[in-house]
């Protein structure tokens, strides 16, 4: 009986950013838990081998090919999904960039990029999902925060400033869609081995200082956010909203 509140058949999820890292294993997670997935990119051959990859493990993939930081892209894609008669269930605003740079050092450009890409594409994307999730009285919007939703590192102070973006506007959109039937929540995942970390985890001092810092020392794997994801995906999290819940080994706890 407790299983099927986990079970997500019959979902679609939208899950942007999601060819590759932290998106990808969430797209995997979601799809293992039964639902239906539309990887989001801007690159169409990446997507479409990643899609081809996840059908040959028996998954359900749809793609479409948008950028999240343009909003007439955004809005088109949404369309093309209303024409071909897809709903989407469950939206994970998964896509953003790492630019590390001393903040005396930072162009005004990168900063708004990365603000752009991290945080308003979430707005963005999240208004047009939650939009038609309202009309159907259903939704579930996950975005991706991050430690630095909680706390600072020296050099990614846009990143930073975007994903404490992220915790509030989950506060936001818990806010304002919770009557509609839809629950907005987050997920802080830890420092993990991905792409966007791989100088991080090239460089023996910052490797040794994530081993020292975390309690389970050692950096988290993208499969590692799959429970979580599927949890904020399902009626198990029906009354849950607002909330950003940390996949991080421990690290935002202790000092
Ligand atoms: C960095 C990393 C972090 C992690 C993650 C931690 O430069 O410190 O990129 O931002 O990726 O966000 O939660």
């Amino acid at each position: 009986m407790s299983t099927q509140l986990f079970d997500l058949t019959g979902r679609t999820a939208l899950v942007t950013g999601s060819s590759r890292g932290l998106g990808r294993a969430i797209a995997e997670g979601l799809a293992g838990a039964g639902a239906r997935i539309i990887l989001n990119g801007v690159n169409a051959d990446r997507l479409e081998a990643a899609a081809a990859e996840m059908r040959g493990q028996g998954h359900q993939v749809l793609t479409s090919v948008f950028d999240v930081t343009d909003e007439s892209a955004v809005t088109a894609a949404f369309q093309v999904l209303d024409r071909d008669g897809v709903e989407v269930d469950i939206l994970v605003n998964n896509a953003g960039i790492q630019f590390r740079r001393p903040m005396l050092e930072l162009e005004t450009a990168d900063w708004q990029r990365v603000i752009d890409t991290n945080l308003t594409s979430a707005f963005v994307v999240g208004r047009e999902a939650a939009k038609r999730m309202a009309a159907r009285g259903y939704g579930k919007v996950i975005n991706i925060g991050s430690l630095t939703s909680e706390l600072a590192r020296a050099t990614v102070a846009p990143y930073t400033v975007a994903k404490g973006g992220i915790k509030m506007l989950t506060k936001a959109m818990a806010a304002e869609w919770g009557a509609l039937g839809i629950q907005s929540n987050a997920i802080g995942p830890g420092y993990m081995v991905t792409d966007m970390n791989e100088a991080l985890l090239a460089n023996p001092e910052f490797d040794s200082w994530v081993k020292g810092r975390v309690p389970m020392r050692r950096w988290g794997q993208p499969e590692e956010l799959q429970g979580v994801a599927i949890f904020l995906a399902s009626r198990a999290s029906d009354y849950v909203s607002g909330q950003i819940i940390f996949a991080d080994g421990g690290m935002i706890s202790v000092l």
